[in-house]
């Protein structure tokens, strides 16, 4: 058995999640100075989001040196530090590796800008000549909207990003760069790390021929802005890639995991990620996406790959408190669905606090999908917001010093959210999570359905059945000891008890 085998992970997108250093800004010693607080929340591993070197573009989705912290986050050395204190606590530490693209401030970018057409500076990354009408060589659409291709005035040729043109997408068939992002994997392994989520993971290879990508019709590999991604993503060539990872981090032991980010819909197109000899995990799209509806979260769970990381919410999805309509009672139950399931499970910081995604006023927007869409679609700022520490210090919650403003506004009412104010309160949500990570190790097996009449959604894992009403009518509970509820208010005498609309309950059946 792997220690990711009913492990849960709590993604720390290390921007918003403490600032140790008073610029706004969360960083790594502000994660350092927070791990005592996951330890107690009861997590097993904390992935860490992209602290590399990076103009910022893409809040360091956009990398000019891998293998470097950005200053904004601190030093290697902090980094090594936090390794430490993380693992003497008895904490894994996961971190992000990006293949797909790197900044246009990367040294090879600004060598390929450099080069003449056809040299070897410029193979590292993807260039073609304009179409025959001058417009960009195929219909690709940018995952950030916009056409998915830049022109580089001076040589005449495009360059290919699938995020923003500061993104600009690595040439896959270039063996430099297949060893260098092995040399990534390599230094951060030295290093202590435990695993790796690989950002874009079902990108990397594109289309030899660049062929241009079909209208949507309802099938396929991806859907994006109106076009199946049949050629832009999700090539057969990445899984080679993947089968010399394996083998790279199993060099280093079998405790090393590889966790895809495989951003696609079709369940047996990711389960073609996770095999033996490639990734350990990839991600549960299906259920990251999904609303508060029985049939659906359970289609979700089905049809999901085995060996799933299975998570709620993400940095770049609205927060789940949220899709599920703004309903506290929900978030508190839908813990116990997660936390339920065999395998993985993924928080999402700040979910533990019940958040909700914030208002963020325009002027204070930062994606590059607000900007790319000419201010038409809001993009991922609000489930970005910092976390909020301490009860009474506005406006940063104790997230940064008194006097700072953090790098976005947070809500004036979330000093009623934060860890101190849910810390020792039995009936938090947070107490709630933290209930439910004591006890989510005694929940073993893998999962069983139960066509129970009692609830409309229902799952047994060995000794213990989740019971998770979506309804909106309270259902009578069986018979059983309940080990956990989610519902803030008591069950009730054991006779008349039943499982009120939006909430979730652990039992020992009888
Ligand atoms: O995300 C890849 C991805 O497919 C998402 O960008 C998603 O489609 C988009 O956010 C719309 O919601 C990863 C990272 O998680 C994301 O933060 C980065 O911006 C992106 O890669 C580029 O590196």
């Amino acid at each position: 058995m792997t220690w990711w085998d009913g492990a849960t992970v709590y993604q720390c997108y290390i921007r918003s999640f403490a600032d140790g250093n008073g610029d706004g800004v969360g960083d790594l010693i502000g994660l350092r100075s927070r791990l005592a607080y996951l330890k107690w929340l009861g997590v097993d591993a904390v992935w860490i989001t992209p602290f590399y070197r990076s103009p910022m573009v893409d809040h360091g989705y956009d990398v000019s040196d891998p293998r470097d912290a950005d200053p904004l986050f601190g030093t290697l050395a902090d980094f090594d530090g936090l390794v430490d204190e993380a693992h003497r606590l008895g904490l894994r530490v996961l971190i992000d590796v990006i293949p797909n693209h790197t900044s246009d401030r990367h040294p090879w970018f600004q060598a390929a800008l450099a080069a003449p057409v056809g040299a070897p500076e410029r193979d590292r990354y993807i260039w073609r000549d304009p179409a025959p009408d001058g417009g960009p060589p195929n219909n690709w659409r940018s995952v950030f909207g916009g056409p998915a291709w830049t022109l580089d005035e001076r040589s005449g040729q495009f360059w290919l990003h699938l995020f923003a043109p500061e993104q600009p997408d690595l040439n896959w068939r270039n063996p430099e760069v297949a060893a260098d992002a092995e040399a990534t994997l390599r230094f951060w392994l030295d290093r202590g790390v435990d695993g790796f989520r690989i950002d874009v993971a079902h990108g990397l290879f594109k289309d030899a021929r660049l062929r241009d990508n079909p209208e949507w019709t309802g099938e396929g590999v991806k859907e994006l802005w109106g076009m199946e991604q049949r050629h832009s993503f999700d090539q057969p060539e990445v899984h080679d890639v993947y089968r010399r990872w394996r083998r790279l981090v199993e060099s280093y032991g079998e405790d090393r995991v590889l966790l895809g980010e495989v951003f696609l819909w079709d369940p047996a197109r990711v389960a073609a990620y996770v095999r033996e000899d490639e990734l350990h995990l990839a991600f549960s799209f299906m259920l990251l996406g999904q609303r508060w509806e029985a049939d659906n979260l359970r289609r979700a769970i089905e049809w999901s790959a085995q060996n799933s990381a299975w998570a709620l919410s993400n940095h770049d999805l609205p927060r789940h408190a949220t899709r599920f309509g703004g309903v506290v009672e929900r978030a508190r139950a839908a813990a116990l669905l997660l936390l339920g399931l065999p395998g993985t499970a993924v928080l999402y910081q700040g979910e533990e606090l019940g958040l909700e995604d914030a208002e963020v006023p325009e002027e204070a927007r930062q994606d590059p999908i607000w900007f790319r869409s000419g201010g038409t679609v809001t993009g991922r700022d609000p489930s970005r917001v910092p976390l909020p520490w301490a009860v009474s210090r506005p406006p940063a919650f104790g997230f940064c010093p008194d006097g700072v403003s953090p790098w976005l506004p947070m809500p004036a009412d979330w000093g009623e959210r934060s860890v101190e104010a849910q810390q020792d309160d039995g009936a938090s949500i947070l107490s709630l999570y933290r209930r439910a990570l004591v006890l989510r190790p005694t929940l073993s097996g893998p999962l069983e359905w139960l066509d129970s009449s009692a609830a409309p959604f229902a799952y047994r894992r060995g000794e213990v059945d989740v019971l998770v009403n979506v309804g909106d009518a309270p259902v009578p509970l069986p018979a059983g000891d309940v080990i956990l509820w989610s519902a803030s208010t008591p069950l009730g005498l054991r006779s008349t008890r039943v499982l009120p609309p939006d909430s979730a309950v652990w039992l020992h059946p009888r």
